[in-house]
């Protein structure tokens, strides 16, 4: 089988979040050159664009984030239909409405999407329960269905995920409210301490079975802060306690080459808090362990 060509769709997105740095990742990666080697030797990775908030710098965070999330959707299902992989770049994490519904879109109607979700924290606030009101807190709540209409309707009204077809793996802090959504529909989390227990391959070997189970394709969201900010400080948010760079490369390389994986999203990367380009190095590596 030959690779499908990737597609990299940058996203400087960071009006999700209070702290706007996250914005400027895809930018630095970009010009850097730090995925220029996932060219080699078939020169099959292409940097597509990257997608930025429209010039209205007073628009409300909302508008803003749905207006980037539509069009991050409609390259997102473009790069699928021409058979190519996308790899999307963020920004902050809000930029999952867009990438998930994009490939929710280039599915059939009755297909499911299967999605592992990496993160610290569980991002599935609504309005109604987020402290904060900070969109990059909400965008797996959004897929499942739930929150602002202006983000659960983008490539079409219904649930892009179904609960059944999701795991999250890495939380470690999390809001009450949150939690009782996820609780509440069913959906499995792993939580750094079972992690700890069972070891992050044979977790991630059983989530990944769990959301091909009875899907049509299947995806990564990887927020940067899963990651343990002793060894990666250029994140969005970072908590302590979190995974290691060497064990998260080893469980992505073990979902290489599968045909199911049709998606892979990195997201949080704040290049302004980097040290010496530690997690720009770090997203290099673990994209190369996904995709080869
Ligand atoms: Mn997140």
């Amino acid at each position: 089988m030959t690779r499908p060509r990737v597609d990299v769709i940058g996203v400087a997105c960071g009006q999700g979040a209070r702290d706007h740095g996250c914005q400027d990742g895809p930018e630095v990666l970009r010009t850097f050159g730090f995925l220029r080697d996932l060219d080699e030797p078939h020169g099959v990775c292409v940097w597509r664009d990257i997608v930025h908030a429209a010039a209205e710098p007073d628009a409300h965070p909302l508008w803003q984030v749905a207006a980037i999330a539509q069009a991050v959707a409609d390259r997102v299902a473009a790069s699928l239909r021409r058979g190519h992989f996308p790899l999307v770049i963020g920004g902050d994490h809000s930029c999952a409405v867009g990438t998930w519904s994009g490939v929710r879109a280039a599915l059939g109607a009755r297909e499911r999407l299967g999605l592992l979700w990496i993160d610290a924290h569980m991002d599935s606030h609504t309005f109604r329960t987020s402290p904060s009101r900070a969109l990059h807190g909400m965008p797996l709540a959004c897929l499942l269905g739930h929150g602002d209409p202006r983000l659960t309707r983008i490539g079409g009204p219904e649930p892009k995920l179904l609960p059944e077809d999701v795991c999250l793996i890495g939380v470690r802090s999390f809001e009450w409210g949150e939690a009782a959504l996820l609780k509440k529909l069913g959906v499995r989390v792993y939580f750094m301490d079972e992690i700890r227990r069972r070891g992050l391959a044979a977790v991630c070997a059983e989530a990944w079975e769990r959301v091909t189970r009875e899907t049509a394709a299947a995806g990564v969201s990887l927020d940067l802060d899963a990651l343990d900010p002793e060894e990666e400080p250029g994140v969005g948010s970072p908590v302590a306690g979190g995974l290691r760079r060497d064990e998260l490369a080893a469980a992505l390389r073990g979902l290489h080459g599968d045909p199911r994986l049709r998606a892979l999203e990195v997201v949080e990367y704040n290049p302004y808090a980097d040290r010496g380009f530690v997690t720009a190095r770090a997203i290099h590596d673990l994209c190369r362990s996904a995709l080869g």
